[in-house]
């Protein structure tokens, strides 16, 4: 009875398609990408969503003072094994990131339900609020609400580029920052965290296979400089007399690329955005602003990386006379998934006959910041031409049926009791 109970929990891939399609027309953009930034009324009404097909379940649901969506099924008071993702995007998008890990826990919940066998244990689904970070530099907030929760003083501080204060934002949605401690509790009873998600690369495309079961996540070190120089006519000040902030700014961008390059596939480097102040084309920039961000699955490594680079913005910004200071804007450390569920999720993809490929993540993730207090485990299904955050992310069903069968049936076999 065991393995054909299993082996008789299938995905209904019209639903999960139907649910995407529904899903993805909240925060719809022209060119087919999606928006629904951090405490956006797109990001609340993807919620909703959520929370309207788990009404048709008859699962109820709640939010938490972070404004996490949670719903759960199961015996009260037995030990709980967490699933889920988030339903932010960045902007313009695509429909998989995230979405696809929501609706696979949905599809799961289902599953279990119309199975119709006693639950041993409970199963929670989780929607994570921002876990992009793409409009307050919170990434993983949600989810690090509840794992470790954050530094209230310093979110104080957050605006987005409008001006507005995280707070303020927050509260438009109900929640208050001062509260966000008490999100903490909903791990209290949890043993650990599976997370779905579409690999957002090229590999297992490449390679042919359907199901990756991630290693390890990589850190992700985001810091932000601020060059100061001085602001001056375009035509009337000397290129001897000027302090021209872009310039140090333009170095330190190609020592980027070198300092990543030097680390030899270990890490990455990305500066997303520049700024030059005031942004007039005949005046010479007083100031420039960019973004840092160095990953690497290794903490060494990505501390080495940033070093480099921070030496030669400096070195630069003493040759140009200007001023460099540098903020950490963002920093999550690198996280081993737990080897037992790994081994789960790899177990019930070879009995669909399918070969899992072991892969480190260079995309974050809320099982991300979730490793600093559980066990946590990741299943990567592939992504069309490996395209993410773009319009034209898409994964056919047929490229995650199997993924998603995996995963379904490694919550049910932890929460039927079949494995213990
Ligand atoms: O940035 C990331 O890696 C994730 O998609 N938030
Ligand atoms: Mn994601
Ligand atoms: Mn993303």
């Amino acid at each position: 009875m065991e393995a054909g109970a299993l082996s008789a929990l299938t995905p209904v891939l019209a639903r999960v398609e139907e649910d995407l399609a529904d899903l993805g027309r909240i925060g719809a953009r022209a060119g087919g990408g999606v928006t629904r930034l951090a405490w956006s009324e797109e990001e609340g009404r993807a919620k909703a969503f959520l929370v309207e097909r788990l009404a048709r379940l008859g699962v109820g649901a709640e939010s938490d003072e972070a404004a996490n969506v949670w719903a759960e099924i199961g015996p009260e008071g037995a030990p709980v094994l967490a699933i889920g993702s988030h339903l932010d995007t960045v902007p313009d998008g695509g429909r998989y990131d995230g979405a696809l890990g929501v609706m696979a826990g949905l599809e799961t919940m289902r599953l279990l339900l119309e199975a119709g066998r006693p639950l041993k244990r409970r199963v929670r689904l989780a929607a994570f609020t921002d876990e992009e970070g793409a409009r307050f530099g919170t990434g993983l907030f949600g989810s690090t609400a509840v794992a470790t929760g954050h530094d209230i003083d310093h979110l104080a501080e957050v605006r987005d580029r409008a001006g507005v204060a995280l707070a303020e934002a927050m509260a438009a949605r109900g929640r208050r920052l001062e509260e966000l401690g008490r999100a903490r509790e909903r791990l209290d009873d949890v043993e650990a965290y599976l997370e779905l998600h579409v690999e957002q690369g090229p590999r297992l495309e490449r390679m042919g296979r359907d199901i990756g079961v991630v290693t390890a996540i990589t850190g992700i070190r985001q810091v932000e400089y601020t060059f100061a120089g001085e602001t001056n006519h375009a035509g009337t000040t000397a290129l001897a007399d000027r302090r021209d902030a872009l310039l140090p700014a333009a170095e330190t961008i190609l020592a980027v690329r070198r300092a990543a390059e030097r680390s030899g596939g270990r890490a990455v480097g990305t500066v997303g955005y520049v700024a030059a102040v005031p942004g007039a084309a005949n005046v010479v920039p007083g100031e420039a602003v960019l973004s840092v961000e160095v990953r690497s699955p290794e903490s060494e490594v990505m501390a080495e990386v940033h070093g480099e680079i921070a030496r030669a913005a400096e070195a630069e910004a003493r040759r140009h006379g200007v001023e460099v200071v540098r903020a950490v804007r963002h920093h999550v450390a690198p996280a081993a998934m737990d080897p037992a569920w790994r081994e789960r999720l790899r177990r019930q993809a070879r009995a669909l006959g399918e070969e899992p490929v072991d892969l480190v993540s260079w995309a974050g993730h809320d099982a991300g910041a979730l490793a600093a207090r559980l066990p946590v485990a990741m299943l990567f299904v592939p992504s069309r031409g490996g395209l993410s955050h773009a319009p034209g992310e898409y994964t056919a069903p047929e490229r995650y049926r199997a993924g998603l069968t995996a995963f379904a049936r490694t919550v049910a076999a932890w929460a039927w009791g079949l494995e213990p």
